[in-house]
Parts: C-alpha cells; sequence; structure tokens
C-alpha cells in the first residue's frame, strides 16, 4: 500500500491525476495539498475537494497552500484550463476545506510519519514544498519518493520557449526542492508530451456511464483541444505501474533569473539509471509506453464511482 500525499492545482490534468490515485486499492490517499499554479489556490483546493468527493474520497482532507510564489508578489496563473479550472464542468458547490496550512501539513505528516513512509506527487507549482523545505531543512528527504510533474529537459517549454509551466510559475520552489536531495522521480514534458489522448479514448470514458467517466469526458472535452496531454497523471500512473515509463538518471538545475530563460531546467547529465556514482542526480521519466498508459487509466476509470 502505497501512502501518497498529492500537491496539486486542479487544473483538469490533475483531476484526471486525483481520480486515478483514488480508484487504485494499492493507494492510500493522506492527504491533498492545493497551491496557486494554474488557478488561484482557493479555486485549486475547491476544485480538489469537488474532484475526491465525486471519486469516493470524501474523508480525503485537503487544505490550502501558498497563494502567491516564494519570492514574487504576483502569480503567474493562465487560463488552459478555463477561468473555473475545470473547463466549466460544473461539479456543484465545494464542501469546506480544512483549516490550517497545506505546507504545515505537510510539515508535520512527514515529520510524524517513519521516515521514507509516505510518498509525495507534486502536479502544480512546487511552492508549498519549498516552504516545507525552508520551514524543517532535509524534511523532503524523509520521503520515499517525490514524484514531479515539471520540467523540460530536451522539448521546448510549454509556458515560454524555455520553460514548463509548474517550474515557470516559481522557479526559485523548483530549484529549491529539486535541489534537496530528496528521492525524486521527475516527469518532464519530454515523456508527458508523449501522454497524447484522442478523440476516441476520450469518447470511451464520457461512455464509461459513471460520475467520474462522465465529468472527466467533459472536462476533457474543454481541455483537449488546447492541450491534449496527460502531464499530471503520469506520476500517479508511475506509483501504479513503473513498467510503463523508462526512467534515467540525471543532474538538474533550474535557472531563476529574469530573462529569455527563466524557469528552464538544465539537464547537467543524462545517464543510465544504474550510474551510481553521479551524485547529486534524481530520476527522470524520459519515456512512456503510450498506449498501455490509455488503457490503464480508462480500466482504472471503470473501477470509479
Ligand atoms: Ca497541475
Amino acid at each position: 500500500m502505497t501512502q501518497l500525499i498529492i500537491d496539486c492545482d486542479p487544473g483538469i490534468d490533475d483531476a484526471l491525476a486525483l481520480m486515478l490515485a483514488a480508484s487504485s486499492p494499492d493507494v492510500d490517499i493522506v492527504a491533498v495539498t492545493t497551491v496557486t499554479g494554474n488557478r488561484p489556490v482557493e479555486i485549486a483546493a475547491g476544485n480538489a475537494r469537488r474532484i475526491l468527493d465525486l471519486s469516493g474520497m470524501a474523508g480525503v482532507p485537503v487544505y490550502a497552500g501558498a497563494a502567491l510564489p516564494i519570492d514574487r508578489d504576483q502569480a503567474r496563473c493562465n487560463l488552459v484550463h478555463g477561468e473555473d479550472g475545470l473547463g466549466g464542468v460544473d461539479l456543484g458547490p465545494a464542501m469546506a476545506i480544512e483549516p490550517g496550512s497545506a505546507v504545515l501539513r505537510i510539515v508535520e505528516l512527514l515529520t510524524r510519519h517513519p521516515e521514507h513512509s509516505l510518498t509525495l506527487a507534486a502536479i502544480g507549482p512546487l511552492t508549498n514544498l519549498a516552504l516545507a523545505e525552508r520551514t524543517s531543512p532535509g524534511v523532503l528527504r524523509r520521503l520515499k519518493q517525490l514524484l514531479i510533474m515539471g520540467g523540460a529537459l530536451h522539448r521546448r517549454g510549454n509556458i515560454t520557449p524555455a520553460a514548463e509551466f509548474n517550474v515557470y510559475a516559481d522557479p526559485t520552489a523548483a530549484k529549491i526542492v529539486l535541489e534537496a536531495g530528496a528521492r525524486i522521480v521527475l516527469f518532464p514534458l519530454d515523456v508527458t508530451e508523449q501522454a497524447v489522448m484522442s478523440a476516441e479514448w476520450i469518447g470511451a470514458l464520457s461512455n464509461l456511464d459513471t460520475a467520474c467517466g462522465r465529468a472527466a469526458g467533459l472536462m476533457l472535452q474543454a481541455y483537449a483541444a488546447r492541450d491534449p496531454l496527460l502531464h499530471d497523471v503520469c506520476p500517479i500512473a508511475y506509483l501504479l505501474d513503473r513498467s510503463l515509463f523508462q526512467v534515467q538518471r540525471c543532474g538538474i538545475t533550474v535557472e531563476c533569473g529574469p530573462g529569455a530563460m527563466e524557469g528552464k531546467t538544465i539537464a547537467t547529465f543524462i545517464g543510465p539509471l544504474d550510474d551510481a556514482d553521479a551524485q547529486p542526480s534524481i530520476l527522470a521519466a524520459m519515456s512512456v509506453r503510450a498506449t498501455a498508459l490509455l488503457d490503464a487509466v480508462h480500466a482504472a476509470f471503470a473501477r470509479l464511482p
């Protein structure tokens, strides 16, 4: 059983990632924390609450975290997922989220649980995790695994030519987290841009005739016209079946300064997985068996309410 925290900014692909985690009998979602990303944090938190309730996970607590990047006074939101973050799909009013800070909750959970027992999937900007690391230095090294959707190693960015959105939204936070010495598996655009949804696949999800299938189908019809990729689903799918992904060892640095390169993730090296001499290093998923991934997600959705 994987005990999992999901830090997210729903976001349509975040919504699918939450549903995928909810579908698995092998995943225990301990908490969901939210951050300003695609949309402001209060919208993200409400969306996470709605998606979990729809997925039969009303008991999973949702906490709101950082409203602003770590060293900026303005958030860098976008409208790829619509004003409401869910492509205009009405999931009804959201129940209340938990009081208290997502950052402090992350620190508390990682401190209270035995070392290397919790896994965290970060599928939004990394502000909450960087603030947790600043609050309690070394806390991210207590994770069993830290799965991160972010960055672009050989590909062009998706928000600027140099940068992927989650890193660009808070480059300083990404640098703090990626250099924290944690057991990281990164899912950059290099792999997520292989996870392409087809109109037929989206139609098949809608045809499941379940609450989650219908909601996912409607959200994806709104989203796929702009970005038909399952970015945030990849780290959760890796938890469920690692054999879907090909992983390499690499070193990463983040460009934080202003200018054309801001938010760029630069690989200092990319080598074989067993290159244990290469330190400091993290793992990066560089390719995925896309058809098998789509099949696995569809099968998982068939288990949801
Ligand atoms: Ca996201």
